[in-house]
């Protein structure tokens, strides 16, 4: 718009380079030596897009700087480092986060001023990288934060999808599916490292030495070359690095004889099948499609980064290649983001007995010990289980590795566990099931890994008694709990400055930001009400720019008064959206039912819900349908629309909720009890001062007991509850509350349109059956759900009480700092230490 303007404000700025500059006029003239020397766009406009990629390429060269001197360190100190193999990292937008952590954004946002651009502005222009689902993956994205915050030695490694979540429309036909190019204009935010290649190979067979040694040989070898993306901790010099693997053919597998026939396709076809492995995000449920596909994308993680591994422990110390493998633990510990890097153990007995010529029990030795799992689903249908003929196949080595694993397992059984004989069937590795026979990745982490760990207390619990129970016995002490936590620079610092800025003026210190116990400090000033009024108004401010967020992307006008009611993560059956939408359903029902003045004594309420279906889950699509159907008519009828109001948030992802959890009062964490592993979102939402409204489920019990059971809106059965309830529907024993069979029949009447939702509404009827039944107890947990709805309603009446109960929420949330989290894991799973040096380096000292 004025881009002359801007053009001629910029024109007084020299163009020069000051990589670590201070001063904003300085900065400025870095950042317009981006725009000039490394030039994306042609030289006529500096516009926003411009102006960000200049200004993301300025600040990265100040990374550079601390990640190089770093990466030297730990080279030369060689500490125990820990890599965290990941198929997931749901990183998000970068640039608010580098410049927050540098500590450098009131010289970033000046220096921007000076050439005619907003900071905010300028950061919306990036894509985020979203290589990663949901929780799982936005897990290890906070871990790293943290890390790096920490000054530990701590690596992630991953794959550079192409595309990374899909991005998610929303039509008439409700859901619609498009790639998501991240990497359409490049990424200021990777390097390429063309000196850290390995070969990966991919079938073929195993030959036997004339030393009795085995050896895989032939089927198809790419290259996986490595991407690093810096990872920088909060005012801390000690930068880490997040490893992506890209998979390459090379040269000599280009046949130019077959092109210059003209036979284009078939001349680059490895070329094209390396392609395929770093081309999508895998959706993450259970489908039967791509398996293949997916195996290979887990080995291609699991090679490159053990290869990577191996060569790194050779190489530090005295750069002499050799050293002695039972110190290889004490310098590695490796972390399987759940099973899907599964792979990593009978690669690295691969690695160390055909490459390094180790025998079996010093292999294994080095393995066990190197090797911890963590857990994040009971969901039956996650458990991976790969096909005995697939991984024969494609992985013939590691086959017969696995099956000595068994073997050995099976064996260790019999002579020290004979009461356990009788459940070999379901504790060994293999399953030999003649319809199916598989390989059980969990059960292959439990018999390999030093650690096993559920992701919060409650999940960690249900391990131990049912999901594991009979390896508990084996090994008492082998299972730990880690409960999730997440950063809190991310998501309160840099989310939510203005609520920031107040938690520091009240707490006379700005410490909380690495250290979350301070928060609870906040307790006394609870009914301070100069306190409460300065929350209120940042709350506010928070809800306005959500106000218009949704203006934006969807066109609805919301009232700013209303209480905003969020629920957003992946539309799941066991995560009940159904139970809100139909929750809503009702609540529309009953206000039509109103007159006008009795309509005026009703809490005005905004429903907002989003989240993204997996591509062929037909009853998640036909939720977001319904929920959009809801809308459209809630939101046009003049009669309530002041009094409710319902919206689907379109293309949920990280940056999206950065502005939704701000704005948020009250979020719905409302999974079956016993169902979510921990949940993470529970803790954004609370640590901004939302009120929860939940179900005992995942970490939703550590939040309630944190931050007060006053302050928690609590409703429905509890886990132990749950096994019962079933058996008692299958026996036609349930009774269904009126109101759970009003909203039903108010959307089979048609009252928000034609689209046939008999199968969803089917889902909940019946006693049992193939999608009937009510598997996820919503017809259970109606009635206390509505009541507990009621509640709110009036709490939010009492506008004192509301603030207080916000305040206290974020003042009982200094637990879910994945601080926390990370510490206990680098204690109690890695054995590694804090690197105090890495953090008071001295720019340009490279030790
Ligand atoms: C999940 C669990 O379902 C969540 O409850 C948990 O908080 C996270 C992180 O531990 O892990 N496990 C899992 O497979 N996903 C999770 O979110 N799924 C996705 O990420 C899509």
């Amino acid at each position: 718009v004025n881009g002359a303007a801007k053009s001629n404000t910029s024109d007084k700025i020299a163009i020069a380079a000051h990589p670590l500059a201070e001063d904003p006029t300085d900065i400025a003239s870095n950042i317009k030596y981006h725009a000039h020397y490394s030039p994306h766009f042609s030289p006529v406009k500096f516009e926003p897009e411009q102006a960000y990629y200049a200004a993301a390429e300025s600040v990265r060269d100040r990374l550079i700087q601390q990640w190089n001197e770093t990466y030297l360190h730990y080279h030369k100190v060689d500490p125990k480092q820990t890599y965290y193999l990941s198929m997931e990292f749901l990183q998000g937008r970068a640039l608010t986060n580098a410049i927050g952590n540098l500590d450098i954004q009131a010289a970033y946002s000046s220096a921007l001023n000076k050439l005619g651009h907003e900071l905010e502005e300028i950061t919306e222009q990036e894509k985020d990288m979203a290589l990663g689902n949901g929780g799982l993956g936005r897990l290890a994205s906070c871990f790293l934060d943290s890390m790096a915050t920490l000054n530990l030695p701590a690596w992630g490694y991953g794959l550079r999808y192409r595309y990374g979540l899909f991005k998610q429309r929303i039509s008439k036909a409700g859901q619609e599916e498009l790639a998501e190019d991240w990497l359409e204009k490049f990424s200021p935010w990777e390097v390429v490292r063309h000196d850290v290649v390995f070969p990966v190979r991919f079938f073929g067979h195993v030959e036997v030495l004339p030393t009795g040694s085995r050896k895989w040989v032939g089927g198809e070898v790419l290259q996986a070359l490595a991407y690093d993306v810096p990872i920088p901790g909060y005012k801390t010099k000690n930068t880490n690095s997040l490893r992506l693997w890209e998979a390459k053919a090379s040269a000599q597998d280009f046949n130019l004889f077959q092109f210059n026939d003209g036979q284009y396709l078939s001349a680059a076809e490895l070329h094209a099948r390396a392609a395929q492995i770093c081309a999508v995000l895998y959706p993450g449920d259970a489908t039967e499609e791509g398996k293949l596909l997916r195996l290979k994308q887990q080995f291609f993680l699991c090679s490159a980064s053990l290869q990577d591994i191996i060569s790194r422990f050779k190489e530090r110390k005295d750069g002499t290649g050799v050293r002695d493998w039972s110190e290889f633990p004490t310098k590695v510990a490796v972390q399987l983001n759940d099973t899907h890097p599964t792979l990593a153990i009978p690669e690295l007995m691969r690695l160390l007995m055909d490459e390094e010529g180790l025998g079996w029990d010093e292999a294994w030795d080095v393995t066990s010990k190197t090797i911890a799992y963590t857990n994040h689903t009971v969901l039956p249908e996650a458990l991976e289980k790969w096909s005995q003929a697939v991984m024969s196949k494609l992985l013939p080595r590691h086959m017969e590795i696995i099956e000595e694993i068994d073997k050995r397992f099976i064996a260790m059984i019999k002579s020290t566990s004979p009461d356990l004989e009788s459940k070999l069937s379901d504790i060994r590795i293999l399953d030999h099931n003649p319809n199916k026979p598989v390989v059980r990745m969990a059960n292959l982490c439990v018999v390999s890994g030093h650690t096993v760990n559920g992701v919060a207390q409650l999940h960690s619990d249900i391990l131990k008694a049912e999901l594991f129970a009979d390896y508990v016995s084996i090994w008492p002490t082998k299972f730990q709990n880690k409960t999730n936590g997440i950063t809190p620079r991310r998501w309160l610092k840099f989310c939510s400055p203005e609520l920031s800025v107040i938690i520091t003026k009240w707490l006379k210190t700005d410490k909380w930001v690495t250290n979350l116990d301070l928060l609870v400090g906040l307790r006394e000033f609870a009914d301070n009400p100069e306190l409460q009024a300065e929350w209120d108004s940042a709350k506010m401010a928070n809800k306005q720019r959500l106000v218009q967020y949704i203006g934006r992307v969807t066109g609805e006008t919301i009232d700013p008064n209303s209480l905003f009611d969020i629920q957003v993560k992946r539309i799941h059956e066991y995560k009940r959206q159904l139970l809100n939408i139909l929750g809503a359903v009702y609540r529309y029902k009953k206000l039509k039912e109103m007159n006008p003045e009795e309509r005026k004594t009703t809490t005005p309420r905004t429903i907002m819900i989003g989240g993204k279906a997996f591509a062929t889950y037909t009853n998640a699509k036909r939720i977001v349908k319904l929920v959009n159907d809801v809308g459209a008519v809630v939101n046009t009828d003049p009669e309530v629309n002041e009094y409710l109001k319902v919206v689907f948030v379109p293309n949920y992802n990280v940056s999206v909720a950065e502005v939704l959890i701000p704005g948020s009062e009250l979020s719905q964490h409302i999974s079956t009890a016993g169902m979510e592993a921990s949940g993470t979102s529970n803790m954004k939402f609370a640590l901004n001062g939302c009120l929860i409204i939940g179900t005992l489920d995942g970490a939703n019990v550590e939040i309630r007991e944190e931050i007060g059971e006053d302050n928690f809106f609590l409703f429905g059965a509890t886990a132990d509850q749950v096994p019962k309830l079933r058996k008692d529907r299958e026996n036609g024993l349930f009774k269904p509350d009126p109101r759970f069979e009003e909203a039903k029949q108010f959307i089979r009447s048609k009252a928000f349109g034609n689209y046939d939702y008999e199968p969803l509404l089917d889902s909940l009827e019946g006693n049992s059956g193939y999608g009937r039944g009510d598997y996820f107890l919503v017809g259970h947990d109606f009635p206390t759900y509505i009541d507990t709805q009621a509640k709110v309603d009036e709490a939010y009446k009492d506008r004192k009480r509301w603030i207080k109960m916000s305040i206290l929420s974020t003042a009982g949330s200094g637990k879910f700092s994945s601080d926390r989290t990370i510490s206990q894991y680098a204690k109690e799973i890695w054995n590694i230490e804090e690197d105090r040096n890495s953090s008071s380096r001295v720019q340009g000292n490279q030790d």
